[in-house]
């Protein structure tokens, strides 16, 4: 009995989960339709020119967890600054590819898996391969079969999604979660997500260029002070 009174108060850990990929893949577009899913994608959305995140309650068969969504930059110039700090304890990421450019598929073995082994423990990571745009069946570049491949290889699991439609948009987030929520769990980490963080439901850092170390050293790490893990 008391055991059930402490499992229900207990605050759902938290996870930081990162959005890998391209300029243009859909990450930020993803990330609203997930937040505010009755509001229709804006067409007119700028490139993400830093870091910003939404904290979003999500279920899994264990249980509500809260997941910590960082929506990176895809541009190179943003992204190679801040990959240290995208990395930082984050426990899942999402790899977005946009499934009418092949191009923004190739980049994932290219140079997001490459960033992902650079900076991050890739085997304590947990991984799902988003192909996003599947609205746009029309304008296709890379098949199913292509992209099933590539997560044999990386041992991932693949779904597609369309920010614009909405479809398997709530799936993708709640299967990547449920996988690190279970990582955790298997670990006997299952009340530790991050700590630090309650009170923070949004947030973020910009950069412009002038922020920009050509060295690429972290300027964000240094001036962030938006995240306390
Ligand atoms: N048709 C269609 N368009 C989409 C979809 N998702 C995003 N878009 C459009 O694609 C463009 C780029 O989307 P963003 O969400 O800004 O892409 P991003 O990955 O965040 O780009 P960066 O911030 O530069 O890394 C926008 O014009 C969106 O409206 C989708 O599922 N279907
Ligand atoms: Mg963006």
């Amino acid at each position: 009995m008391s055991n059930r009174a402490t499992s229900t108060t207990s605050k759902p850990p938290l996870y930081k989960i990162v959005m890998l990929g391209d300029s243009g893949v859909g990450k930020t577009s993803l990330v609203a339709r997930l937040t505010n899913p009755d509001r229709p994608l804006n067409h007119d959305i700028s490139a993400t020119m830093g870091i910003e995140f939404d904290t979003q309650m999500l279920d899994t068969p264990h249980g509500k967890v809260k997941a910590q969504i960082w929506d990176t930059a895809g541009q190179e110039r943003f992204a190679r600054v801040l990959l240290p700090t995208y990395f930082r304890k984050a426990k899942g990421v999402i790899l977005v590819y946009d499934v009418t450019n092949a191009k923004s598929f190739e980049s994932l073995g290219e140079r997001w898996m490459t960033q992902l082994n650079d900076h991050a423990n890739s085997e304590d990571l947990a991984k799902l391969l988003v192909g996003n745009k599947c609205d746009l069946e029309g304008s296709r570049e890379v098949t199913k079969e292509k992209a099933e491949m590539f997560c044999a290889e990386f041992g991932m699991e693949h779904l597609e999604t369309s920010a614009k439609s909405g479809e398997n948009v709530l799936k993708a987030f709640e299967r990547l979660i449920t996988i690190v929520h279970e990582k955790s769990l298997t670990a006997g980490r299952g009340k530790a997500g991050i700590k630090g963080m309650d009170g923070a439901a949004s947030g973020g850092l910009k950069l412009d260029e002038g922020n920009v170390r050509a060295d690429g050293a972290s300027v964000a790490a240094e001036n962030s002070g938006a995240c306390g893990c």
